[in-house]
């Protein structure tokens, strides 16, 4: 079989995963990754009305906890990206930069939005001007531009970053933006919680954090292959970009303030980590709520039987879709049930219907789970109860097992030479003790050869140990890994 000019390979996901990734998003017509520009992806049909039930659950979590929707401007004066010396240092270099309006140089440069923080900055300025515009809780969707100079991956590392939804946020005081940022890990837990995707959150070490952020909170995947993938980020601001762009408000006792701010923001990965976290042998498994088809019904015809088979299955479909499931009645005569199994199974469809003529004369159907691929027979009046349990079952299953498959993987050791032969062998996320010292922190990802994810943010354990580096006590405990 081929689909969209390429051969479909069956790469494991149990043993090739990068591989599996790429195979996967043409084959499942998710993401087309051969357009003519590096870091550029296109949106198939199918992966696009995942990455719609995806952003529906964003957009549902931001819009019910104070979060106005917002689209700020694309293209950004180099004057206003230079404002945050921090920022500027850190994204000049990663900039797609428009030089010419047709054949006249520009005066001004302007960088394709490498993220928002500079192009929403001024406006603030503009907007807020006493503390009754205080909180305010701004986001947008938008595509984002990164030079990125690792490796490009299809939705994992892009160059056009999409969908990039961003929100920032506008405080009164230190304190306020602190809750902002347990808020924000609060709903983005919520949000992987709510599709099934473990992660382990992090505070990343200084040398690492957001440029322009006073520090930066992390949530990481770990993908099959070992490897650890950020899948969203938190950060707060402090007073950094409000000092550089003079954003103030007037106080209650009417002298002039700057404003407290934070970022936060999950791209595509979102939407990757629900691919690698439930995926398996056999294609992609989908979390009932974002399945485009949640139920695929396929009639398994005999000769003879064919129309009441038929007529069994359509029945079915109408009264799930009665019921409000996104039902496909799979009638093409072209493909035998076998190719129609193959076909919902590597798509991830949640859950199958098969009738047959026995299933007929039984007064049953034939129920599939697409994630433990095990097969139940349903009484036919009570289809619409079964494929609510199942759903449910699938949802809770996916979490579970996921969660369970990435615990499993998290050792604590207590010498560097452990450390390093679990990491070589990328065995998964590796956490020992650690005094906090910048220089013992490279020290550290030196001997390892790996990255330091920083903090656990998700645990408030202390520990009694010694540096692996300088041998002094910590009580700390940091996280390391390969990533991506
Ligand atoms: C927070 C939102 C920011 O840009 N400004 C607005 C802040 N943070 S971030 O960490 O730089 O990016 C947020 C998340 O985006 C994902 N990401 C990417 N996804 C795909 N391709 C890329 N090239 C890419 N770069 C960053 C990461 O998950 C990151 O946490
Ligand atoms: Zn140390």
């Amino acid at each position: 079989m081929k689909v969209h000019g390429l051969p479909v390979k069956r790469q494991k996901w149990s043993s090739d995963f990068g591989e599996w990734f790429r195979d996967i998003l043409i084959n499942a017509e998710i993401m087309d990754y051969r357009y003519p520009i590096k870091g550029s992806g296109v949106w198939m049909p199918y992966g696009f009305k995942i990455r719609k039930n995806v952003l529906q659950i964003i957009r549902d979590l931001l819009d019910n906890s104070g979060h106005s929707e917002t689209l700020f401007p694309l293209l950004i004066p180099e004057t206003s990206l230079a404002q945050e010396s921090a920022h500027v240092k850190s994204f000049e270099g990663e900039c797609f930069w428009v030089t010419h309006g047709g054949y006249d140089p520009l005066k001004v440069r302007y960088a394709l939005r490498p993220t928002s923080e500079t192009v929403i900055a001024p406006m603030l300025k503009l907007w807020i001007r006493s503390h009754a515009d205080l909180p305010k809780k701004l986001y947008q969707v938008v595509n984002v531009f990164r030079y990125e100079t690792k490796a490009t991956r299809p939705i994992i590392r892009m160059r056009e970053v999409e969908p990039f939804k961003e929100a920032h946020t506008c405080h009164t005081s230190a304190e306020e933006a602190e809750q902002q940022v347990n808020e924000a890990i609060k709903l983005y837990k919520q949000f992987f919680d709510d599709i099934g995707i473990p992660y382990v959150v992090s505070r990343r070490p200084d040398w690492d954090k957001f440029a322009g952020a006073l520090y930066t909170i992390a949530f990481d995947l770990l993908c099959p292959d070992g490897r650890a993938l950020q899948i969203g980020t938190v950060h707060n601001l402090g007073q950094n970009f409000a000092k550089a762009f003079g954003i103030t408000y007037e106080t209650m006792d009417g002298s002039q303030e700057y404003i407290w701010t934070t970022s936060y923001g999950i791209s595509g990965r979102g939407i990757a980590a629900v691919l690698i976290a439930h995926g398996d042998d056999n294609g992609i498994v989908l979390p009932p709520k974002i399945a485009p088809t949640q139920v695929a019904i396929v009639p398994v015809p005999y000769k003879g039987k064919e129309e009441e088979v038929n007529q069994a299955c359509a029945d079915v479909a109408t009264k799930l879709k009665e019921a409000n499931y996104r039902v496909e009645l799979d009638m093409r005569g072209d493909l035998t049930p076998g190719n129609k199994f193959y076909y919902w199974e590597l798509r991830g469809v949640p859950i199958r219907i098969e009738i047959g003529p026995r299933d007929l004369a039984n007064g049953v159907v034939t129920i599939v789970r697409r994630d433990s691929l095990k097969k139940q027979t349903w009484k036919m009046d009570d289809v619409v109860c079964a494929v609510k349990r199942f759903a449910e079952e699938i949802t809770r299953d996916l979490r579970t097992n996921a969660a369970a498959w990435m615990k499993e993987r998290v050792y604590r050791v207590n010498s560097l030479g452990e450390a390093k032969t679990l990491l070589k062998r990328r065995a998964g996320i590796v956490e020992v003790a650690w005094c906090g010292k910048e220089d013992c922190g490279h020290s550290l990802e030196e001997a390892v050869e790996a990255r330091l994810l920083g903090f656990p943010e998700d645990t408030t354990e202390k520990v009694d140990g010694k540096c692996l580096v300088c041998g002094e006590s910590a009580n700390n405990i940091v996280r390391l890994a390969q990533a991506y």
